[in-house]
């Protein structure tokens, strides 16, 4: 294969409700969504998952706009490539800018699995005809609220409740949602929110059987988060401080993390997703696929790795109606009594509707 033209697209979608973290609220999404085309005409389709402003990580839209169209393109234009995995070797040139990186990796990987005449999923390895998946909550303006949005996704099936957090927002929260739904698995995200300095009050958080607690500590660290694990009976779980295999195993060597959270753009892509699932495989870590309110196409790419055997805990990957009016992919992803069915179709496995992606997009250009 060999991509002949790419085009990049800025998109801007409505989120049907606003989504609020320890570092701030969205009410829109805006992304950067990737079509390239090969020789043969074959098009295939990647999403960034990096935000218009920085507080996840580093990277941003417009970050990424540029890493692209400055870097990685010209690096992959009219490059003959026999197999995906060859991408990250093309990029090792460039240092990080992991989620540039995985918005074309991830498009190679669609048009390779329609060339091969497979499903992304069975490209990747994967076996699943069906995923089991949880949902991920904002913070809220009371408890009560909470209670009653919990309640709902408990009822739809969703197999695992996860809930941000943040200081003042934590512990009264969790005993809440304990008490109100005794046997249902909830976990915790703080998105960094904490210090090692605040081990007494997140040991709190012991009482209440939590599958997990995910990225209590900064996001640049492994150290306190294994010094914190020592303390805490709850398991850790790494999301943000994980940005390569290299990153996993010195975690899991350190006790800093009993899951991971793999995010396919965080770690540059679906090759080196697929090599920390194995590495964690091997070291009886299990894992399950965040999620960065993707549109249906990178919804299309978490789905397919969600199928590799060791996603073993339900992910953050819910229905596309449980974040857009319309999603841009046909049909849409849907999540019934908490699993999704995996599509069997050749390459992402949904339709991608072009004339809604340009109903949402607000800037676009072509490289050839
Ligand atoms: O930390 O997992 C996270 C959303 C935006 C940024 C970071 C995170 C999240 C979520 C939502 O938790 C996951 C989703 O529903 O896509
Ligand atoms: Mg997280």
């Amino acid at each position: 294969m060999k991509i002949t033209e790419i085009t990049i697209r800025h998109l801007k979608m409505k989120l049907k409700d606003p989504f609020t973290t320890s570092f701030g609220t969205f009410e829109d999404k805006e992304f950067l969504l990737l079509e390239a085309k090969d020789e043969d005409g074959t098009i295939g389709w990647g999403e960034s998952v990096a935000f218009h402003s920085p507080w996840y990580n580093e990277e941003t839209l417009k970050t990424n706009w540029h890493i692209l169209e400055d870097f990685l393109i010209p690096l992959l234009l009219n490059k003959e490539i026999s197999h995906p995995d060859e991408v990250n070797k093309i990029f090792e040139p460039i240092r990080k800018n992991n989620m540039a990186k995985s918005t074309i990796e991830g498009a190679v990987w669609d048009i390779y699995a329609q060339q091969t005449n497979q499903s992304l999923a069975s490209a990747l390895g994967g076996k699943k005809d069906k995923i089991e998946v949880g949902i991920s909550i904002g913070i809220q303006k009371s408890i009560d609220e909470l209670v009653t949005i919990v309640d709902g996704y408990v009822k739809e099936g969703y197999k695992r409740i996860k809930v941000k957090i943040k200081p003042g927002w934590d512990v009264d929260v969790m005993r809440t949602l304990r008490q109100k739904f005794p046997d249902v698995a909830i976990m915790a995200d703080a998105n960094s929110a904490y210090r090692l300095e605040d081990a007494e009050l997140l040991k709190q958080l012991d009482e209440f059987n939590l599958t997990m607690v995910e990225q209590p500590l900064a996001s640049d660290d492994i150290i306190d988060h294994a010094t914190l694990q020592k303390q805490m009976k709850t398991p850790i779980c790494l999301d943000e401080s994980i940005h390569s295999l290299e990153d996993a195993r010195k975690a899991v060597e350190l006790g800093a993390t009993k899951i991971i959270n793999i995010k396919i753009g965080r770690v540059g892509g679906l090759t080196e997703a697929k090599k920390i699932h194995d590495y964690c495989e091997s070291q009886g870590i299990p894992v399950w696929c965040g999620g960065m309110l993707e549109s249906g196409i990178g919804r299309a790419h978490n789905v397919a790795l969600t199928t590799l055997s060791n996603f073993i805990l339900p992910g953050d990957t819910a229905s596309s109606s449980r974040y857009w009016e319309k999603d841009i992919i046909e049909p849409e992803v849907v999540a019934e009594d908490g699993y999704i069915q995996v599509p069997q179709t050749v390459g992402i496995g949904y339709k991608v509707n072009v004339d809604t992606v340009e109903s949402y997009t607000v800037d676009k250009k072509i490289y050839r």
